[in-house]
């Protein structure tokens, strides 16, 4: 019994749908294996992840109930701009750390938000296609309310909301500031696409004409970003002066 999942239904309002458990391996692993019962735009939140994971099966530290662990399940009909979600919500929460809690934050490409160089928030969209529909677990945490101790035992430099404004937050309040902004715009966005929030990333971008390392599996590349497409890849010159579209990975500046 102790291994099952406490399921516990929470409405912001009336037309959020959202599932809240007490403890889950991971909110994106659980919609994904649940997907086929799971409406469009429902909230998946956990108060813990014991594997909560970021891309290639790096670890997501997710141990502390006063963060944010939540999955965004979705299942458009148009799926042309799906791949540029992760930048739309990277965008969503830089929008909210400015308005509301005045913290300028800067996207590194494609998609960390981060503050002064530590990494505040990550994300990760996971799909899956049933009978040749499309369906999506877009996946966020957010660093709340964490103590220096903690920041410190993750594997790159981090930081955390509370730290920032030197208050408590108030995590309820946030999850329904996040989930408010994310599906203000979302379905303009899925039409529209990138093109429709281009300017306003390249204000938060901290990596445009930057010296930046591209990590391509072991080997990393010393290049220089250059600009953004109308899709959301990146146009980058390397070392001999040659320019390549960069359309996912890691860099680091
Ligand atoms: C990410 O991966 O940044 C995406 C993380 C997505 C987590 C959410 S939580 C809800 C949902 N359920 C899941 O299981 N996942 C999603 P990546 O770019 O691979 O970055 C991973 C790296 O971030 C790690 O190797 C650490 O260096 C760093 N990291 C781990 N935990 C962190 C934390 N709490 N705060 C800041 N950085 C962290």
């Amino acid at each position: 019994m102790q291994n099952l999942p406490q399921k516990e239904l929470l409405g912001y309002h009336s037309n959020m749908k959202i599932i809240k458990f007490k403890t889950l391996p991971s909110t994106n692993k659980w919609a994904l294996e649940n997907i086929n019962n799971l409406e469009d735009k429902t909230i998946i939140i956990a108060e813990t992840q014991t594997s909560g994971h970021g891309r290639f099966q790096r670890t997501w530290e997710s141990a502390n109930p006063e963060n944010l662990y939540l999955t965004f399940v979705l299942k458009p009909e148009k799926t042309d701009n799906i791949a540029n979600l992760t930048q739309y919500l990277s965008l969503t929460l830089a929008k909210i750390l400015k308005n509301d809690y005045k913290i300028d934050a800067a996207i590194k490409w494609p998609n960390d938000v981060r503050i002064n160089k530590a990494k505040i928030a990550g994300i990760l969209c996971e799909s899956t296609i049933k009978k040749g529909k499309t369906a999506l677990a877009l996946g966020i945490g957010v660093n709340l309310n964490m103590t220096e101790a903690e920041l410190a035992k993750i594997s790159q430099k981090a930081c955390s909301l509370n730290l920032l404004t030197g208050k408590n937050i108030d995590k309820t309040e946030f999850t329904r500031k996040l989930c408010d902004e994310f599906f203000k715009n979302y379905d303009e966005f899925l039409k529209n696409g990138f093109p429709s929030i281009k300017t306003a990333y390249e204000k938060q971008a901290e990596f445009l004409n930057k010296t930046i390392l591209l990590s391509n599996g072991s080997e990393k590349e010393e290049v220089n970003a250059l600009m953004l497409t109308e899709r959301g890849t990146l146009i980058i010159s390397d070392k001999n002066g040659e320019k390549k579209e960069i359309l996912s990975g890691d860099i680091e500046l």
